[in-house]
């Protein structure tokens, strides 16, 4: 059995203007990852340039940023067995273009920039990304609820 992990989601600005909010984390709930905090907010230009600061010097990086900053985002936490690779599973392949049928960035990606969805890489990483969207209050009052 898989060690239980937390991993960061992000619903991109093109599922969230094109209503697949709802469905995504459907997915994620069905699949056997839980949602343990969850918020909607506009990315700032400087906050998108700092959670994307890893890929500064790649040529897409610009319109990256642009486009990240061009509508609201929904960013989880997700809590389940594996949940780093499960939820790259879900996600499918980086490139909407080639991403299969049922996988989220098949189903609502358009290309390898518009793709619905961000997952963290690995357990470090998600931790990382984590602390970027959320405090530890935020994150501890959801496990608690669930505990009730
Ligand atoms: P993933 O999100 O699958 O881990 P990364 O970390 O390689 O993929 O890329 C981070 C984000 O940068 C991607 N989600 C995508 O939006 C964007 N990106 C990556 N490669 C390209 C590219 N060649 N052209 C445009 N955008 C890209």
């Amino acid at each position: 059995m898989a060690e239980i992990e937390r991993t960061l989601s992000i619903v991109k600005p093109d599922a969230v203007s094109k209503g697949a909010t709802g469905e995504i984390l459907r997915r994620f709930e069905e699949a056997g990852l839980q949602i343990v905090a969850l918020k909607k907010l506009c990315l700032t230009e400087e906050q998108a340039r700092g959670f994307y600061a890893v890929h500064r010097d790649r040529p897409f990086y610009r319109d990256l940023v642009k486009f990240m900053t061009s509508g609201p985002v929904v960013a989880s936490v997700l809590e389940g067995a594996g949940a780093v690779a499960r939820n790259r599973e879900l996600m499918g392949p980086t490139d909407s273009g080639r991403a299969p049928p049922g996988t989220i960035r098949g189903d609502f990606g358009t290309d390898i920039e518009r793709n619905a969805v961000h997952g963290s890489d690995g357990p470090e990483t998600a931790r990382v990304e984590i602390a970027f969207f959320f405090n530890a209050m935020e994150i501890q009052a959801a496990v608690e609820a669930r505990a009730d």
